[in-house]
């Protein structure tokens, strides 16, 4: 269970809320509508693609982690951040015998106890240059960093990048930054933005599922610019966003395809070829400057810029509250028995509020399906959802439950049942929070 404070969904199809904090966020008023950053140029992403690759050529073919062509590619990008006016930190760590390198840069001003961050893996595999995987998600955090410095942008909240070591190797640089951040230092940070390959040949759009508002934020922008996205769902667990995600910090990003083959209907919605990977030169030697889709590349970029100028923005206070999670994923039997998702609530006094927010977070490909229930402590049951939707996919939504009859400590449980047959999901998080 974990008790932090954490970007909640309140985001409207046109407003956004920026950044709001635990509870049952407040709708965006008319002043929090989105903001709009600078246009992050996409000829100046491939331009640091380029100079990787260059690295990569002057330094045995890749940028892989204990090789020179790694520190290369570090003190490359530290170079144009110390030249732009951030602080920047090299922290170093051991691993398979070798030194490994994270940069994190961070840029002055802001609340240091709203942190909005984003990071990418700099390192490639041993067999090529990585500029897919993952040139393209460090390139992209580069210029929004130095487009952040161009602008003399002073958001709210306090900015944070990263770009990390020996991913390819287990997510060996983040895991180490999130184990050596002291909890309070943890808690600070509001959403961490993980960009692990945005350029793939042969594009896919797709948006990581788990905190709704950073989620939401994404779809918003790409839904202004008319572009379907899909819900990345086997990511987890697969990039630098993970230990973040472990330790209770909500994430979110972006991600353009690896190995797996596109399908027709993605291939008629975004375009490109059908049965073929999004990236054929995954981990290859052919990942190179050839290898990248520069529409996506633009968009995913632009889209980077927009989450982190409309994540740091706003002047909302984040109000008090407590949290209560689960995020253990529970797998709901299409057309069977209920399942449950539980959190056990401490330390609260007397009963449980007349605005309790209910998180519910659930990966389902038809929620027309679906009936789901509030279990209080006593047994007593609210209902959330029965059954409307239809065909939607997924529900994602803090519902205002008045549940002042109830005393607040106990276990509390998501009861969800499929009702029908085919469809089939999981349960992704479920949520309490006490104002
Ligand atoms: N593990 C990443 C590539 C990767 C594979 N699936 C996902 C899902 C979400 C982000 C990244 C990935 C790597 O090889 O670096
Ligand atoms: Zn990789
Ligand atoms: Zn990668």
């Amino acid at each position: 269970m974990k008790l932090s404070a954490r970007l909640s969904a309140a985001v409207g199809a046109s407003a956004l809320v920026l950044g709001a904090f635990a509870g049952a966020a407040p709708v965006a008023s008319a002043s929090e509508q989105a903001v709009t950053p600078p246009d992050i140029s996409v000829a100046n992403v491939k331009q640091h693609l380029t100079d990787l690759q260059s690295i990569a050529t002057a330094n045995g073919g890749n940028r892989a982690h204990g090789r020179t062509g790694y520190k290369a590619s570090i003190d490359f990008v530290k170079g144009k951040l110390d030249a732009a006016g951030y602080t920047t930190t090299l922290q170093t760590f051991t691993y398979n015998g070798a030194t490994g390198y994270n940069l994190i840069a961070d840029w002055p001003g802001g609340d240091p106890n709203q942190v909005v961050m984003s990071g990418s893996h700099l390192d490639s595999v041993t067999a090529g240059p990585g500029i897919n995987d993952n040139g393209s998600g460090s390139a992209a955090i580069l210029e929004t960093a130095l487009a952040v410095s161009r602008a003399q942008f002073q958001p709210t909240k306090h900015l944070r990048f990263g770009w990390w070591g020996a991913e390819e190797l287990g997510l060996v640089g983040s895991k180490y930054y999130v184990n050596n951040l002291p909890a309070a230092e943890r808690s600070k940070i509001s959403g961490y933005l993980n960009f692990d390959m945005i350029g793939s040949p042969n594009p896919g759009y797709f948006v990581y599922d788990d905190d709704p508002t950073i989620e939401q934020t994404f779809k918003t922008y790409f839904a202004g610019l008319g572009v379907p996205t899909e819900i990345e769902t086997e990511g987890d667990g697969r990039s630098d966003h993970a230990p973040f995600k472990n330790v209770g910090i909500p994430v979110g990003g972006l991600f353009s395809g690896a190995d797996y083959t596109k399908t027709a209907a993605q291939a008629q919605k975004w375009g490109g070829t059908s049965g073929q990977a999004f990236d054929r030169c995954y981990h290859s030697s052919c990942d190179t400057t050839a290898n990248i889709n520069d529409t996506a590349l633009d968009r995913n970029a632009d889209a980077i810029a927009y989450a982190v100028w409309n994540l740091s923005s706003g002047s909302t206070t984040p109000p008090t509250g407590t949290v209560f999670e689960n995020t253990a994923d529970v797998s709901v039997p299409d057309n069977g028995a209920a399942v449950t998702s539980s959190v056990t609530v401490s330390g609260v006094t007397g009963n449980a509020p007349t605005n309790l927010a209910v998180g519910v977070n659930i990966v389902h490909t038809y929620i027309g399906d679906l009936v789901v229930d509030l279990i209080a402590p006593d047994g007593s049951v609210y209902n959330l959802h029965n059954r409307t939707g239809g065909s939607a996919d997924n529900i994602n939504q803090t519902y205002t439950v008045n549940a002042s009859s109830e005393v607040a400590n106990g276990v509390w449980k998501l009861r969800v049942q499929d009702k029908a047959s085919v469809d089939t999901g999981y349960i992704n998080s479920f949520k309490l929070t006490f104002p």
